[in-house]
């Protein structure tokens, strides 16, 4: 079973890579490159194709523009499947973006600064991969570099997110309230994605509006990010953007170290890496809840839900021995009953939990990898290995899916998964989980 999901799972990713040396997450559903998807896929290709592996992540790296920042979608090719496109983003607005690639004018979490790491712990030539890092390493740097000075007002060590496509986690009922603020157009626009899937499991055309509202008022003011700062609706310290920063700061500490040198860089690295783990743990735990929470920088109050980015710190290493026992504690009882697979994105004992519906509630790879990995670290090995048993288990049944159903007794009748299938970082993902 294993050996034939492992060929399922590379031939996937073969026929998603693209000649221009990136892979598209799903045929149809998404036709280019998005930031988060290429760091887990270019892991899943470091296990048996090193030279794609280095590929997914310098066509990303080409993308970068003259301020370090790294766009969340590189429009490498035209696609009629896909809204919104280019046309609509125009990042071109920015007198720093990069002319030469088109992309969106928002980005998405920072995930290249530990792949670069894994790679070279996965790789058999461990010269010629540590080579490739010399030469990229010192994007994945600027990158944090325009984190920290651009994305932080309040100097915090905790970076916002201006648009919920930042964050990855699109529809979260997290967002909920942000919503409630706003009053955006009534947008006309085709939507191509509710073509190719049931609309029931993707976001709803007034969800739409508010993306794309969040989007003009940023092209309004060329994408500056102060005038972004003052003015989006939408502005939030994510923990799990921030925990993904957190882990890629660490990871490029690491890997300068094995490099030599670069000392500057290193005490950066480091300085960056105390305050922000402070602040995470002084802004983002919730003691009552028992989690770590989201923070609504533009409405100044907490955003106090349980998602599964709740949990993403301990990949990380950010909560201490004692808050790692209250979260694994918090995410079992919520999320672990017997009669469900880890890990749901949204808390399901809370009203606003959608088990089919993208981020409100279904299990995604990305998710439960990091939840793995954090797990681990923390010595929570039986968890961990739960965690990584219910995504096999989810695959076998139903295949290299987008999503899936959390609910155990919904497979009694379902035997799909849910959005897109041949779902590139889930293919990879489960690669990496494999050869563990
Ligand atoms: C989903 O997001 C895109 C927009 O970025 C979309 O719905 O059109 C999210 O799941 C996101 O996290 C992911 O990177 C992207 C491609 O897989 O799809």
């Amino acid at each position: 079973m294993a050996t034939d999901l492992t060929k399922e799972a590379q031939q996937i990713l073969n026929e998603n890579f693209q000649a221009g040396g990136y892979t598209i997450p799903c045929k149809g559903l998404y036709p280019f490159q998005w930031k988060w998807d290429s760091g887990f896929i270019a892991l899943g290709f470091a296990h048996y194709d090193m030279e794609k592996a280095k590929a997914e992540m310098k066509t990303l790296l080409d993308a970068q523009w003259d301020n370090g920042f790294i766009p969340h979608i590189v429009f490498h090719q035209k696609s009629d499947t896909y809204f919104p496109g280019p046309d609509f983003h125009q990042a071109e607005l920015h007198p720093l973006s990069n002319k030469d690639y088109p992309s969106t004018g928002m980005t998405q979490p920072p995930v290249l600064g530990f792949t670069l790491e894994k790679m070279y712990q996965i790789a058999q030539n461990k010269e010629d991969v540590l080579q490739f890092i010399i030469e990229n390493i010192g994007k994945v740097y600027d990158n944090h570099n325009y984190f920290y000075s651009k994305r932080d007002p309040q100097n915090e060590g905790l970076v916002y997110i201006y648009h919920n496509w930042e964050s990855g986690t699109d529809n979260s009922p997290l967002w909920d309230d942000i919503w409630a603020t706003m009053d955006p157009p009534t947008y006309t626009f085709e939507r191509k994605d509710t073509k190719l899937i049931d609309p029931s499991e993707r976001p709803s055309n007034r969800e739409y509006d508010h993306y794309l509202y969040i989007i003009d008022i940023a092209k309004e003011h060329n994408y500056d990010d102060q005038k972004i700062a003052e003015l989006s609706p939408f502005l939030v310290q994510d923990p799990l953007f921030n925990a993904m920063l957190i882990k890629s700061n660490q990871a490029m500490i690491d890997l300068y170290k094995i490099i030599g040198g670069n000392e500057d860089k290193i005490a950066q690295l480091e300085k960056w890496q105390a305050k922000s783990k402070a602040s995470f743990n002084s802004k983002l735990y919730d003691e009552e809840l028992g989690a770590y929470i989201h923070y609504d920088l533009r409405n100044e109050k907490p955003i106090r839900f349980v998602s599964s980015s709740s949990f993403s710190p301990l990949f990380a290493g950010v909560p201490t021995i004692k808050q790692a026992a209250t979260l694994v504690n918090t995410m079992m009882t919520k999320f672990g009953g017997d009669d469900m697979y880890l890990c749901a994105s949204f808390d399901p004992t809370n009203e606003r939990f959608n088990p089919k519906k993208y981020w409100r509630g279904p299990v995604w790879i990305n998710l439960n990898w990091m939840l793995y990995y954090g797990l681990k670290d923390y010595g929570y090995d039986e968890i961990a290995d739960r965690v990584k048993s219910d995504s096999f288990e989810l695959l076998e049944k139903v295949g290299f899916y987008e999503y899936f159903n959390p609910v155990k007794a919904a497979y009694d009748t379902e035997t799909k998964g849910y959005g897109g299938g041949n779902f590139s970082w889930s293919a990879a993902l489960y690669l990496d989980l494999m050869n563990q």
